[in-house]
């Protein structure tokens, strides 16, 4: 594509160039299993292990007491080209147990045999007790200075690139759960900064369920499948959940961001990060300042439709993962802003009447704006996804000089348990040594021994004071970059209590609805209604009725007729706080770098039009996958998906390049979603499925040459909105780009009209 290309510049008008680098060795379509293209036949030539694909790394390589090793990536990767045991004896044969004769029984001596499978008995670990599904990537953290003034952190001085590795995770379900659940999202950063590893463990959604930490296990207990049957799998849509939180109405405001769109996110590249509580940071001079993080994503936030979700659970329950990977893979980097919201450090810990320590509330981003202090950027991917990604510890106390806790009773219990759940997790004390998580800066602990213990420490004395290891270690003061609390008074009487803000439950929820488009209420209203009426009981309902009401009797109402129940009054007077535009989704524009089109086409399209749309897309950083009736190639293009595996939530948008008629395996056994018996002049019933979907679930759909044909067939008007029916493919694909800088047709709710 030339640089003058009119499509290219009309892309670029969404697409952020600086959200797209172009990698040198990037896949033209992602997720090529390996570095080399397999032969057709065994490979029999002894040769060392394959190169690692180009958009693959592994942790940096430092020791496990945090001192750079200069060793390349593949020191820690297997190596030889022969077959070994774990003592490095290579060995002749791994298919056969050592036998007395070929029908002979198996000797107790194989110790191959013995040790293959004893590992492999032992391959699993417990997986976390939350967050136990999620996926990561490594990136580079560029600091903009413009918090210097207020930390002494210095990894936020200005200009300064910290290493990062990122994993982002769903809450309530297994390891193998499925991505595209209604739930919270973990956004967990590890910043390996000069002074030490600083984490900042937040969430996608900027509130929480509980207030104290003494209740977690409650929410997760009441959140986690029924523990009589084990089901339902990472939902929420449960009675035990409902139970409990209609009961615990501090969780309503929680509740109610899970019910919203920000439940199910379109990719965790269009997620903003929260870090919940507030921290304080602290300059040179001593002197403290409130804050609260926030990672802005520079693709925007964006969410799946309801229905979107539960097809993709099925059709690809790795989208998440695959998406992160695959973004990474084609070079479409994706970038968020840090930012914070300063509140001066007051007695009170108040801002504007808001309870600073209460992490059930927000702090509208009218009354304190998010100011930016550095920029994130993800580029390369785990290569082994034990590793790093299942390995990688994050804790809430990792934290760096400038940066210190507040009082917030549920940061107090996250203090605790992060250490703590890594005993049994990751098998000891010693997990800051594997290799994902081991320090960038140099580590002279006293802490000595333990499982899995990977340093060779030295001297005789791991313990102050000492002369005998010459006095070593030393103690840091604040002046030679020591971690020195900041000494904030203390003093109360010994209670069980919550301050009296603590009791208001209802308003910020309130706040939040009122911020909502039309259309992102009537999914809140879906939301409740598809999670209550999967409960079983009718109590429950009702219960939950009441804290809806209390919320905003036209979403109680909504639900109530929903569920064929009567709405209750509210039992409190309700508030009446300013809505806050930020927290609507819709109504602004974004880039589209890393999105995905689907272009349909077969023998009977232009396929030099095609080949030509296909160039375009890639050229404006998004990934074109060609959709045909079989596999192989379409003319000299590859196909990545045939109607058969096609379905239309992997595609942000849809290009018709014609209207291909039913394909071998359409209406036969091989294919279910094609249904029965094709009327004449029929187009492939998989295609005009997916023209459907598409057009219900709000997304673009552009369409040239016999294009309208398949429109008529999916009952879709050409003059809708969203919909592009041109002669020129590349002048569609303008256009289409174009209504995707919105993410959706928003017109097309029922509830934008
Ligand atoms: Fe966590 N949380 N949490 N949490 N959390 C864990 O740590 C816990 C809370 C969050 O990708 C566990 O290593 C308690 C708030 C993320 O590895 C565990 C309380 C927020 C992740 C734990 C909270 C989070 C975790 C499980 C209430 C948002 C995944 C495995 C006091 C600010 C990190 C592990 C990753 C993981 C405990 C509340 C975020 C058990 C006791 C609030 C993103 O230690």
């Amino acid at each position: 594509m030339s640089e003058s290309n009119p499509i290219k510049s009309a892309v670029e008008k969404v697409v952020d160039t600086v959200a797209h680098h172009g990698h040198p060795e990037k896949a033209e379509i992602p997720g090529v299993p390996n570095s080399e293209p397999p032969s057709l036949e065994e490979p029999v030539e002894p040769r060392e292990p394959l190169a690692p694909k180009p958009d693959q790394t592994g942790p940096d390589t430092f020791s496990p007491t945090g001192q750079p090793t200069g060793a390349p990536q593949d020191a820690v990767a297997q190596g030889g080209a022969f077959l070994t045991s774990a003592q490095g004896v290579r060995l002749p044969d791994t298919d056969h147990s050592l036998k007395a004769g070929p029908r002979g029984p198996v000797l107790l001596q194989d110790f191959h045999l013995r040790e293959k499978i004893m590992h492999f008995d032992h391959e699993r670990i417990p997986e976390r007790v939350v967050h136990a599904r999620g996926s990561a990537a490594h990136g580079v953290f560029r600091s903009y200075g413009t918090a210097a003034n207020i930390t002494k952190a210095a990894f936020l001085a200005e200009g300064v690139e910290t290493p990062v590795f990122v994993r982002f995770s769903t809450v309530l379900g297994s390891r193998g759960s499925a991505d595209t659940v209604r739930d919270t999202r973990g956004f967990a950063t590890k910043f390996y900064t000069t002074e030490g590893v600083y984490d900042l463990v937040g969430n996608n959604i900027p509130v929480f369920f509980i207030q104290d930490g003494i209740k977690f296990p409650d929410v997760i207990h009441a959140g986690k499948p029924h523990p009589d049957r084990e089901i339902p799998q990472a939902q929420s849509a449960h009675d035990t959940f409902w139970d409990f939180v209609s009961l615990h109405t501090e969780a309503t405001h929680h509740t109610l961001w899970n019910m919203s769109d920000r439940g199910i996110p379109r990719s965790y590249r269009m997620m903003e990060g929260f870090g919940v509580h507030t921290f304080r940071l602290v300059n040179a001079a001593g002197e403290t300042t409130l804050v609260k993080f926030h990672w802005k994503p520079k693709l925007g936030v964006h969410s799946l439709t309801w229905e979107e979700a539960q097809i993709i659970n099925g059709v690809d329950p790795d989208y998440h993962r695959r998406d992160l990977a695959d973004a990474i893979e084609a070079g479409a980097y994706p970038q968020w802003e840090l930012g914070v919201q300063t509140f001066p450090d007051t007695p009170d810990q108040m801002f504007e009447g808001i309870d600073l320590l209460d992490p059930t509330k927000i702090v509208p981003e009218e009354l304190a704006p998010v100011q930016p202090i550095g920029l994130m950027e993800l580029n390369r991917n785990p290569s082994n996804f034990f590793a790093e990604t299942e390995q990688v510890a994050f804790h809430a106390g990792h934290l760096v000089p400038g940066i210190d806790v507040t009082d917030d009773p549920l940061l107090a219990a996250r203090l605790f348990s992060y250490l703590d759940t890594q005993l049994t997790r990751l098998g000891g004390p010693n997990f800051p040594q594997i290799p994902i998580n081991r320090p960038h800066a140099p580590v002279n602990d006293m802490l000595r021994d333990g499982f899995h213990q990977d340093a060779v420490h030295r001297g005789v004395a791991p313990y102050r004071p000492n002369s005998l290891d010459g006095g070593c270690p030393f103690q840091a003061g604040a002046g030679e970059g020591g971690y020195v609390e900041v000494p904030v008074e203390v003093a109360g009487r010994k209670v069980r209590e919550a301050p009296a803000s603590y009791a208001d439950h209802f308003s910020q929820p309130r706040l939040f609805w009122r911020s909502m488009s039309p259309v992102e209420k009537e999914h809140i209203i879906d939301a409740y209604t598809f999670e209550l009426g999967k409960c079983y009981e009718q109590a429950v309902k009702e219960r939950q009725l009441r804290v809806l009401a209390n919320i905003d009797p036209v979403l109680c109402h909504e639900v109530a007729q929903g569920l064929g129940l009567p709405a209750p009054e509210p039992s409190e007077p309700l508030a009446d706080p300013a809505p806050s535009p930020a927290l609507s989704q819709v109504g602004r524009e974004w880039p589209a770098s890393g999105r995905i089109i689907g272009i349909v086409a077969d023998d009977s399209c232009d396929l030099a039009a095609v080949g030509a749309v296909r160039e375009a897309v890639l050229a404006a950083g998004m990934v074109p996958l060609i959709i045909a009736p079989k596999g192989g190639m379409l003319g000299t293009m590859p196909v990545q998906r045939t109607f058969l595996t096609a379905r239309s939530v992997e595609f942000d948008a849809l290009l018709l390049a014609g209207a291909p008629a039913p394909g071998k395996d359409a209406y036969g056994a091989r294919d279910a979603k094609a249904g029965n018996l094709p009327p004449d002049g029929a187009v492939d019933p998989r295609v005009v499925l997916m023209v459907m979907e598409m057009y219900r679930h709000a997304k673009a759909i552009g369409g040239w040459g016999a294009a309208p044909r398949v429109l008529a067939q999916a009952g879709v008007p050409e003059q809708a909105p969203g919909v592009v029916a041109g002669e020129d493919g590349e002048q569609v694909l303008r256009e289409v780009v174009l209504l995707m800088a919105a993410h959706r047709v928003w017109e097309r709710f029922p509830a934008a009209a």
